[in-house]
């Protein structure tokens, strides 16, 4: 492609409302252009990055016998008030009225819509397990759009979904789509970990998280530095032996006191359903809410800031574990207390592992102690089991003819959010540098002066050529100074750099890499022999 002719609209500036170094950069290399909050175009080299993540995952997924198939973005409201979502989700999900004044949703997701395909078409046994997967634009109104792409209200996903007999048909497919996303993210040349995560509003049990890791994610990643322990930190379970101290019990009496942190225990007010709570930790720890909803299982969750007296709370009072351990605690706040000693002021119904793990906790499963990344939620794995075809009655006749609710899966990919991850991790401070599996061209071939015959002669004759070995050659034959080519050059970020110029009179050309900046001269009758040796050097 030449560059003269190319829809490639670059920057010098970075756009005001980028944050980060992904979105600055995918707009400025001219990858990308805004259209409304949330909402983008992607212009020619970010439409040939897209199409090239989408073939490694369609090739991966493919591999692994799943089908792909393409559902609509419109969703009849009907679907989602079979499974009652339609009054769960607010205006996050976005709706529409056709003109007969017929209500729609935008696709947020297609659990609802492949759970109808399917229950219409299978019904016996002998036709599971399937996998089927689809990549299609996804809406979802989020009330903060940000950081571009990894933040937006309309996005890219591939969304699969498996069908099963039973639960170890459903584990093996589980498993599988567990590897099939270790291989896309490894070709995909991420920095990446799988990470055990809060199946939260999705119900169904086991879910995992794939998380790359970069300091602008907004998940933290709790993750062991002596096993491969790695928990989204909102599920990382607490396993510590907490020691009583041996000091005697002195009596409660009201009023202030100054503590250590970890001396004072914190009530907090959580509303569970229509049930008050009183939910006790230690000061030095935080209260993790979605380990309370999970011990109540619900969503319904609510944490007023209201003062409370510890003493005079008549409700349910649950601690965490730590609290269990406390001697001669003092509450601070409103009502104080000084010498509180759990078990014998207060009546505490149950003791659980209520608060957020913490750096330097022993990980969970016992090797070594926790540490916290940052991490951009790029694919997720859930085990559904029956809650979408029990509401939508999707069953199948098992092998004594029983119907049975169809046993679920479901796994997705955050398409366009991956393309900002790679951006996000590879990027360095000249602008994108792209890995060879998803590169939007394979070289960069640059004239250094265009009034310069010899120099015109050879780029054309090389651009040909190197198009007839297969290679997709991005051309810059404008009338551009050198600086303005090599900073866009940078900016763009291909793997590789053929430069023509002052010696194409001899023949001699310079190749240089991205990714490390060396370069080399060489005559064009070696050429393509060097290209070889350094395209497989590189990732
Ligand atoms: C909605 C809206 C937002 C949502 C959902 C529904 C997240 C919703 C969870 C999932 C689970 C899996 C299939 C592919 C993998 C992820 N945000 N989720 O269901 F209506 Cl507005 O999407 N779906």
């Amino acid at each position: 492609m030449k560059q003269s002719k190319y829809f490639n609209p670059t920057l010098r500036d970075n756009p005001a409302d980028a944050e980060i170094k992904s979105h600055r950069l995918l707009v400025r290399a001219g990858f990308m252009r805004q259209n409304a909050s949330g909402i983008y175009s992607y212009l020619p080299l970010g439409k040939k990055v897209l199409m090239k993540i989408e073939e490694v995952i369609r090739r991966e997924l493919d591999e692994a016998g799943a089908q792909e198939l393409l559902m609509p973005a419109i969703q009849p409201a009907e679907l989602w008030q079979e499974t009652g979502r339609w009054d769960v989700y607010g205006p996050e999900l976005m709706r529409l009225k056709d003109r007969h004044d017929r209500a729609f949703a935008l696709g947020a997701t297609h659990e609802e819509l492949i759970t109808s395909l399917v229950r219409d078409e299978l019904s016996s046994y002998k036709q599971l397990p399937v996998i089927l997967y689809q990549i299609q634009t996804k809406y979802r109104d989020e009330r903060r759009p940000r950081f571009g792409l990894l933040r937006g209200r309309e996005f890219i996903m591939k969304d699969a979904y498996s069908f099963h007999s039973s639960e170890k048909q459903l584990d093996e497919a589980y498993n599988l789509m567990h590897a099939t996303y270790s291989k896309i993210f490894t070709k995909l040349g991420l920095n990446f970990r799988p990470v055990v995560a809060d199946s939260g509003a999705m119900g169904g049990q086991d879910t995992e998280e794939f998380m790359a890791l970069s300091s602008v994610g907004e998940d933290t990643i709790a993750y062991s530095d002596a096993s491969d322990y790695a928990a989204n930190i909102e599920m990382a379970e607490v396993h510590v032996a907490y020691e009583k101290s041996a000091e005697a019990e002195f009596p409660l009496t009201k009023g202030e006191a100054e503590a250590a942190l970890d001396r004072q225990i914190h009530p907090t007010i959580v509303k569970v359903k229509d049930e008050t709570i009183l939910v006790l930790v230690r000061g030095d720890h935080k209260l993790n809410d979605i380990k309370v909803k999970n011990l109540f299982s619900t969503d319904m969750v609510d944490v007023p800031d209201e003062a409370v007296d510890i003493k005079e709370f008549k409700g349910t009072i649950i601690a965490d574990h730590a609290v269990k351990a406390m001697v001669n605690a003092v509450v601070t706040g409103a009502h104080a207390y000084q010498n509180l000693n759990p078990e014998r002021d207060l009546t505490i119904e149950r003791f659980e592992d209520l608060r957020f793990i913490q750096e330097g906790d022993p990980a969970p499963d016992g090797k070594g102690t926790i540490v916290f990344a940052e991490g951009i939620e790029i694919g997720q794995v859930f085990k559904l089991g029956t809650k979408y075809s029990e509401t939508m009655k999707a069953s199948f006749l098992d092998e004594g003819g029983k119907a049975q609710p169809i046993i679920m899966g479901c796994y997705g990919i955050g398409v366009s959010r991956t393309l900002a991850a790679i951006a996000e991790q590879s990027a360095d401070e000249n602008g994108l540098k792209w890995p060879l599996a998803v590169t939007p061209f394979d070289l960069h071939l640059i004239t250094i002066n265009v009034k310069d015959a010899d120099q015109t002669t050879l780029s054309d004759r090389l651009y040909n050529t190197l198009r007839d070995i297969r290679y997709d050659v991005l051309y810059d034959d404008r009338k551009e100074r050198a600086g303005v080519k090599f900073k866009d050059a940078d900016l763009i970020g291909l793997p590789l750099r053929v430069i023509v110029g002052k010696k194409a009179s001899e023949g001699i050309v310079e190749v240089k890499r991205r990714d490390t900046g060396e370069s080399v001269e060489v005559h064009v009758d070696e050429l393509t022999t060097t290209l070889q040796q350094l395209f497989s050097q590189m990732n």
